[in-house]
């Protein structure tokens, strides 16, 4: 059995990266993550694949422009088209905020899209392929508002409100488990902060760590494969493969943060208990960071013209961020710069001038780091001799506040 997995598609964002294109009006960042879903759907189509599997979050959130709603259906109808089974779970940005199902996917169940099954609830999905019988549990994100009542969670830390949470879904997991047929393959599909899962230093702050399902609760020997929405980056938490515990991650650089990371989709061989994997790359749009310091430069602009040259900025999103002290600013001509990065898809400039100030900064903390704000802190603290009594009250206070953001 072939299954292609996909997941974290955010049609229509990243349209600040982008620019009309003039033939067709439509932002390019949002024809670049149609052209990267249509090679997903390309491929499921060329491979005849027995079921396509998304791990959630379609859009930026539940309520997309109709021109992207239909941009999204248009790539899906042709899986409907050819008869390939599809599920599509529901993300934390699919959900409407009301918090009842999942208004923007909800429609294919809506419109019965034959073989079509819209991942809404808890449940066990029995899928008949041309390959044979397959059991998909889908697992959509659930929120702390459709699974505890106000009166349970008074008074309660988020700490303790999480694993309430946990307390609430992990026997409704086991009740599905137990109705499981072990003579049938069985796949779990799930949009969940996992627990280890790696983000990215700036993705940290933005998502906060939150509710988190342990992995005890995804590996489990009755589940050949554990296929995972909502982290963007790609990654296996199950080394062992055992079964095998998989973020795809998004389909296309979303922001900055993804910078680094690669972008693709996954292809899944089931054969006789036996699985297969393979991470397939796409050519998503590259985005790239310059920095650099030029405070101490006596020609500016011919540095910062080097450090350009450095990268490859034909068609990628360029940030360039650099320093400066006041008296250098007329030192670096903007024409210039602005001629050199034309050649890239869109770029943004921030010259940063340096004060008296900021030159004291520890060079731990420095340019071209990026450090989680934990450590960021704990570097601090250890470079004030003053503050040594206080710190691990400091760091207790700081992971605690960093846990509730949600
Ligand atoms: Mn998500």
């Amino acid at each position: 059995m072939k299954i292609l997995n996909l997941s974290d598609i955010h049609l229509g964002s990243s349209f600040r990266h982008g620019k009309i294109n003039p033939e067709t009006q439509q932002n390019t960042r949002l024809e670049d993550f149609i052209h990267s879903l249509s090679i997903c759907i390309d491929r499921a189509i060329n491979e005849d694949v027995d079921l396509v599997l998304f791990g959630g979050d379609a859009f930026p959130d539940s309520t997309p422009a109709p021109y992207i709603q239909s941009a999204f259906a248009n790539q899906f109808r042709r899986l409907a088209q050819g008869n390939i089974p599809t599920v599509l779970l529901i993300g934390n940005h699919d959900q409407h905020t009301q918090g009842s199902g999942g208004a923007s996917l909800s429609i294919y169940r809506t419109l019965a899209v034959p073989n079509f099954i819209v991942g809404e609830h808890l449940e066990t999905h029995l899928i008949e392929t041309k390959s044979g019988l397959i059991q998909v549990i889908t697992l959509p994100w659930l929120t702390r508002s459709v699974l505890l009542t106000r009166p349970e969670t008074e008074g309660l830390s988020m700490e303790q409100i999480n694993q309430l949470l946990i307390q609430k879904i992990e026997p409704c997991l086991e009740d599905e488990i137990r109705r499981l047929n072990p003579d049938i393959p069985t796949i779990l599909l799930a949009h969940v902060m996992a627990e280890r899962a790696s983000l990215g230093a700036e993705r940290f702050l933005a998502v906060g760590k939150g509710f988190q399902i342990p992995l005890s609760m995804l590996i489990r020997s009755e589940f050949d494969y554990v296929s995972l929405g909502h982290v963007h980056k790609h990654q296996n938490l199950n080394p062992k493969n055992n079964p095998p515990v998989v973020y795809p991650g998004s389909i296309e650089r979303v922001d900055f943060s993804e910078e680094k990371e690669e972008k693709g989709y996954v292809l899944i061989h089931l054969n006789q208990k036996q699985v297969h994997w393979e991470f397939c790359v796409l050519p998503a749009r590259s985005f790239i960071t310059i920095e650099v310091d030029l405070s101490h430069s006596v020609h500016p602009e011919t540095d910062l013209l080097e450090a350009i040259a450095k990268y490859n900025i034909e068609d990628a999103v360029v940030r360039l961020i650099y320093r400066l002290r006041s008296e250098q600013i007329e030192l670096v001509k903007m024409n210039v710069i602005n001629e050199v990065l034309s050649i890239s898809h869109t770029y943004t400039i921030k010259a940063e001038i340096i004060s008296q100030l900021t030159r004291a900064r520890l060079p731990e903390l420095g340019i071209g780091k990026s450090l989680d704000p934990l450590s960021a802190l704990s570097t601090y603290l250890n470079n004030r001799q003053d503050l040594q009594d206080l710190v691990p009250d400091m760091l207790a206070a700081a992971q605690n506040l960093l846990s509730n953001i949600s």
